[in-house]
């Protein structure tokens, strides 16, 4: 609560046609904004706690005063305080896939939030060895949390319902492998729409995109969940080899022992990496690299922007200007001690705006 008179604060659950829709104490106020707000830089984000003046209590309605500060904040969709993601994949329909999985884990890892396994339909016939050799890959070698699950088989949604208590969660995973089945099986009084033609033309054009933090369960307020129609780009088209790598969990405990702190360890020598390549899972190490085929085209794009003069800077965007002033703080370093140059980078990576690992995060 605000210690202003005739302000309260509450939780911003969707955008909607120039309107923001809070929650403040089990109401739903229709709110405008305070028209300082986006000039101050601080447009408000579903998902923020925000606090409300002009409260009319009678038409439920009020004025968004300013926005509380947010922990994280992800581009699209556009989402702030964040707590974990959901990678809804299913056993069948579409067929699981290893290396798509892996994507989706990589772009969830870049932008510091908390993965969590989703494999669904397993009603489909699903095998013993199907299941334990996903459980023992993701679960058990790299640590993740993975549950199972079916909606014609409503006891596999128990676990799900206690990882989202209390969370803001986000649902991704591809088209049609049951992320809106999901909620509705949670929560029957959602009523998605099911079905990959109904999604496709929600997603025409001229349909405006929006987001919404939903109910999962109505006697829990901070249990919310968004759902997305999947991400429409999985490339790692715009982070440097480096982060990729960092981003490889498995990776973690030989990478120190490895002869360059800058081995991506593909062939170089001295790599402790590949000294230990029979301990890490082969379609883990393949998505590794198609993805870092991905990732040094784009630091090639950086690097040959930043040899073309300042007129080709300018063209750049914020995180590709980012990206190649720590290049440059290489480069220019070259000889200094290693320890100090990292020092730099990672104190420039530190500078840069708390939502910038997350604004990759394309789950449209
Ligand atoms: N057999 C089976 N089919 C499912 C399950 N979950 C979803 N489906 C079906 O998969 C299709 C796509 O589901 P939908 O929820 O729209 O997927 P979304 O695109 O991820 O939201 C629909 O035909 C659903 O009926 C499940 O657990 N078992
Ligand atoms: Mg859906
Ligand atoms: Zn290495």
């Amino acid at each position: 609560m605000s210690n202003e008179p005739n302000r309260i604060t509450g939780r911003l659950r969707k955008y909607h046609s120039n309107f923001y829709y809070v929650e403040a104490d089990g109401v739903e106020y229709e709110c405008a904004l305070r028209g300082l707000i986006k000039k101050e830089g601080t447009e408000p984000l579903v998902g923020d706690f925000v606090e409300l003046d002009s409260v009319q209590p009678q038409s439920k309605t009020a004025r968004i005063h300013r926005v509380l500060p947010r922990k994280n904040s992800i581009s699209r969709p556009k989402l702030a305080n964040v707590d974990q993601v959901f990678v809804v994949y299913s056993l069948k329909e579409p067929d699981f896939d290893p290396n798509q999985m892996d994507r989706y884990l990589t772009h969830i890892e870049l932008a510091g939030l908390r993965p969590i396994l989703c494999i669904s339909k397993t009603d489909l016939g699903s095998t013993p060895e199907a299941v334990a050799g996903i459980q023992s890959l993701y679960g058990e070698q790299l640590g993740y949390t993975v549950v199972f699950s079916s909606v014609r088989q409503t006891e596999t949604l128990a676990t799900l319902r206690q990882l989202a208590q209390g969370k803001i969660s986000v649902l991704a995973g591809p088209s049609g492998s049951g992320k809106s089945s999901l909620l509705n099986a949670l929560n029957p009084r959602l009523q998605l729409r099911v079905g990959e033609v109904s999604e496709k033309i929600a997603r025409g054009q001229h349909t405006t995109r929006h987001v919404e933090l939903l109910t999962l369960f109505e006697d829990q307020p901070d249990t919310l969940i968004a759902d997305t129609p999947g991400f429409s780009n999985l490339k790692l088209n715009y982070v440097l080899p480096e982060r990729l790598r960092d981003a490889f969990r498995e990776f973690a405990p030989y990478q120190a022992q490895c002869a360059y702190t800058d081995c991506l360890h593909v062939d170089e020598e001295g790599c402790a990496v590949l000294a230990h390549r029979s301990e890490i899972a082969e379609s883990r190490y393949q998505s590794y690299l198609n993805m870092l085929a991905e990732a040094r085209q784009y630091k090639e794009t950086v690097t040959s922007t930043s040899q073309k003069a300042e007129f080709g800077y300018k063209q750049l965007d914020r995180k590709g200007k980012d990206a190649l002033r720590i290049l440059r703080l290489k480069e220019k370093n070259r000889d200094a001690s290693r320890r100090v140059v990292r020092q730099q980078v990672s104190q420039l990576e530190g500078e840069l705006p708390e939502d910038l690992p997350n604004s990759d995060l394309d789950f449209d």
